[in-house]
């Protein structure tokens, strides 16, 4: 983006304002974010994806409802939101502002187990925070975002439309998909059954900030997927992204897999802030599993499509990133069940 836009769009938050110098994030697949640099102080730019996010003014209601109620139960953590509480329109995108966390990192696979550990707390910490917020006044911004059967159906689509070389390169991972359409299905059917909360739907562990010298926990981000739905979305995708020791761009398939000792400790981190029903618990490690399949599915029904939704930085990218995903599950599948009842 040039200088001259991002300085047209943050004079609609602060008409005075100078910016300086912008920087690129890479880190998000869907969105298009950059960090502004004014003389004193930083913020987050960041261009809504309206095609993935039609429902966005929906999105912001919620952003801003659950706020209040985080607010109100004193959350520990910086839950940063649009600034002025607004959207600004130009040129047919949709722009807005954040407050910039200082002295914060994220991280795309796990550094330390302490980095589990405050994650763990900072979510259950969210689920408790939020137990308050009517669920019902909550918007379905995107519908069936976390539905196996929908996720399935289009990957069907898909492998039926895409061009023949892709089918043949993606062939054998289409077939072990099809072997596993049972665990996204008994996924629906666990989700139906249990209660509906705030969820983020989005916990990959790049979307949690964490403080650069101590390590704590700082700052839940991103969120655009806050919906009703339930603790298995969030949960299976924390196992997904934390237990990933080489993390969901690595591209030595072979090496890709979960670490047991990493998903006991987020569990337990998880369950110290925040009770859960006995259905709920029981269901946790089984999140994992269906959420890493979920996403090998997506990264390969993108592939299948030509790239069209996912940010790709090369052709064989959601292939290699599905393959990473498959080899995750696969060893989510053997890997030891970690005693939950410890907590108990
Ligand atoms: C997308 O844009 P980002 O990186 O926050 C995606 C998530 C996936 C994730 C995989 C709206 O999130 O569902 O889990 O990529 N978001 C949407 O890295 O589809
Ligand atoms: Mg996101």
């Amino acid at each position: 983006m040039e200088l001259k836009k991002a300085q047209y769009l943050f004079e609609q938050f602060f008409p005075h304002g100078k910016v300086e110098h912008l920087q690129a994030i890479t880190e998000g697949l869907i969105n298009q974010t950059f960090v502004v640099f004014t003389t004193h102080q930083k913020f987050i730019l960041q261009s809504i994806n309206t095609t993935v996010f039609p429902l966005f003014k929906e999105g912001l209601f919620n952003i801003l409802l659950v706020k209040k109620h985080l607010f109100e139960a004193k959350f520990p953590y910086a839950f940063p939101t649009p600034i002025q509480d607004k959207y600004i329109e130009c040129k047919s995108e949709i722009w807005r502002l954040f407050p910039y966390i200082e002295d914060s990192v994220c991280y795309n696979k796990v550094p330390s187990q302490t980095i589990v550990q405050e994650a763990g707390k900072c979510l259950g910490s969210f689920y408790r925070s939020s137990a308050t917020v009517p669920v019902e006044q909550l918007h379905i911004t995107l519908p069936d975002f976390h539905a196996g059967a929908f996720r399935l159906a289009q990957f069907e689509q898909a492998v039926n439309t895409s061009g023949k070389e892709r089918k043949q390169l993606a062939q054998e991972l289409i077939e072990n998909i099809d072997s596993q359409k049972e665990i996204l299905l008994q996924f629906d059917q666990l989700n139906a059954s249990l209660p509906q909360r705030v969820v983020h739907f989005d916990t990959k562990i790049s979307n949690f900030l964490f403080d650069k010298k101590t390590d704590k926990a700082t700052a839940l981000i991103d969120l655009d997927t806050l919906m009703p739905g339930t603790v298995l979305s969030d949960i299976g995708d924390m196992i997904r992204t934390y237990s990933n020791v080489l993390g969901e761009e690595s591209q030595e398939i072979s090496q890709v897999r979960a670490d047991a000792k990493i998903i006991k400790v987020l569990l337990r981190s998880f369950l110290s802030e925040v009770t859960l029903t006995k259905e709920e618990k029981t269901q946790l490690y089984f999140a994992g599993q269906a959420i890493t399949l979920m996403q090998s599915v997506r990264f390969l029904t993108d592939f299948l499509n030509d790239n069209v939704y996912f940010k790709t930085s090369y052709e064989m990218h959601n292939l290699m990133r599905a393959q990473n995903q498959w080899a995750l599950y696969k060893s989510l599948k053997h890997s030891v069940l970690p005693n939950l009842h410890e907590n108990e």
